[in-house]
């Protein structure tokens, strides 16, 4: 065919798409910024399950908990597949940290390709691990997911390039893949120093080895492990890409539990924005994260649904339709209408401890609304005689607040900062990880 001609068909089909596709159709309310125009609404209590009694002692928290997890579970994750999958572990490389300013020999800088395998197919996931290089003892870690690739987190050139799918609109993308020009370009989120000199390690993957970040069907990165367990018209309530990201991270535990020096007793998950949602949806599923950590999570995160302020159900499905289930779509503009929120997530983490950050200009994320959920998390905390976190209105900016559940509003704009990261271990220490 004649390129003109091809080009031609091409415009057409844009043209035919925006004026007959349900979503040009449909018109989304917009943002809501306005504290006085949030609705009232109701919020199940985390204590109270299907029947509507309340449960009272720590004994019946595991079915509770289980109550919450499902009908979160079904409601917007998605399910994920128990059956496991084999995970295999190569060690690539084990060397001292090397950046701009020279060797550093107190930190070891570790990789490895992990290998998940079913049925003839497999999903290959770099893990980069940074750690004391002479611990005297295991080591508690930190565990996160990275948007651009393990190499974009640090300027250490001997750290492996991701071959997996990348955006294209970040820096060093060529054909959604990332070239060297990307290395170190997101290294202010990693402040490896910071964390390996406090005592902890820190490990990290990209979330396009485990899931790419487009609406493909539910079709490739882990999804294709399972292709009879696809999220359909006919099974609505199955995994998103939030749901495969976050059952990727205990893949990366499982992994996590066989590396020399790092306490399985001490692992602790954390992840900004659409991470952060990975984040707190991994600490709910998996109770060996020890601790988790909210960064900016907003949407689909920390943020109440039911306040309708920032970035609402309708927007976060219209930009995003493969993050959650196709069950979550029900909720479009109707968030009045669901049976659950955002703090049941967290209360699913309860008795460990959480810590939500938000900061004061991502008005898109709800700041007052991760906050509350927070708050309303906490009778899951004070079945166990801990302290959840007291607040319902926002602290002043950079100040660390609550019990086991920590909150803190940093001041700036939605990014993971060192701030941040000093906060998350302070957490930590005080929480005896
Ligand atoms: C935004 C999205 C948010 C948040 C953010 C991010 O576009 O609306 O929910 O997840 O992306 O991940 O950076």
């Amino acid at each position: 065919m004649e390129r003109s001609m091809i080009l031609q068909r091409a415009l057409w089909a844009t043209v035919f798409f925006l004026v007959f596709s349900p979503d040009a159709m449909s018109q989304i309310r917009p943002p809501n910024y306005d504290e006085s125009l949030v609705p009232k609404f109701d919020l199940p209590h985390v204590l109270e399950g299907p029947d509507g009694k309340r449960i009272a002692s720590p004994e019946a928290w595991p079915g509770q908990r289980e109550y919450l997890v499902t009908i979160l579970a079904t409601q917007e994750y998605g399910i994920a597949p128990r059956e496991p999958v084999d995970v295999t572990l190569e060690k690539i490389d084990d060397g001292d940290y090397a950046s701009g300013d020279g060797v550093d020999q107190s930190i070891r800088r570790r990789q490895y390709a992990v290998t998940l395998a079913r049925n003839g197919r497999s999903v290959r996931i770099d893990l980069l691990v940074w750690s004391p290089r002479a611990p005297a003892k295991q080591v508690g870690c930190f565990l996160g997911l990275n948007f651009r690739g393990n190499q974009s987190t640090s300027d250490d050139p001997n750290v492996r390039i991701t071959t997996s799918w990348c955006d294209a609109r970040h820096p060093g993308v060529v054909n959604n893949r990332a070239t060297e020009a990307s290395r170190g370009s997101q290294e202010e989120r990693w402040p490896i120093r910071e964390i390996v000199g406090s005592g902890y390690a820190v490990a990290t993957a990209h979330y396009g080895d485990i899931d790419p970040d487009y609406d493909d069907g539910f079709e490739n990165g882990v999804h294709a492990l399972f292709p009879e367990f696809r999220c359909s018209i006919e099974h609505p309530d199955r995994w998103g890409t939030i749901a495969t990201w976050a059952w990727g991270l205990s893949r990366l535990a499982d992994a996590l539990e066989q590396i020399e020096h790092i306490d399985a007793a001490r692992l602790m998950v954390v992840g900004h924005s659409r991470l952060g949602k990975t984040a707190l949806w991994a600490g709910a599923n998996d109770a060996r994260f020890k601790l988790v950590v909210s960064n900016n999570s907003g949407c689909g995160g920390a943020a109440l649904s039911k306040r309708c302020y920032g970035e609402s159900v309708a927007a976060i499905n219209r930009s995003f339709p493969h993050w959650f289930n196709r069950n979550f779509r029900a909720y479009n503009d109707a968030e009045e209408t669901m049976p659950f929120d955002q703090h049941q997530l967290i209360a699913a983490i309860a008795p460990r401890p959480v810590y939500i950050a938000s900061a004061s200009l991502d008005r898109w994320a709800d700041p007052r609304g991760e906050l509350l959920s927070g708050h309303h998390a906490s009778p899951a905390y004070e079945l166990f005689g801990k302290e959840g976190l007291a607040a319902t209105s926002l602290p002043e900016v950079n100040r660390s607040i609550g019990g086991s559940i920590g909150y803190h509003l940093r001041e700036g704009e939605h990014d993971l900062l060192s701030y941040d990261w000093q906060q998350f271990i302070a957490f930590a220490r005080k929480h005896g990880l």
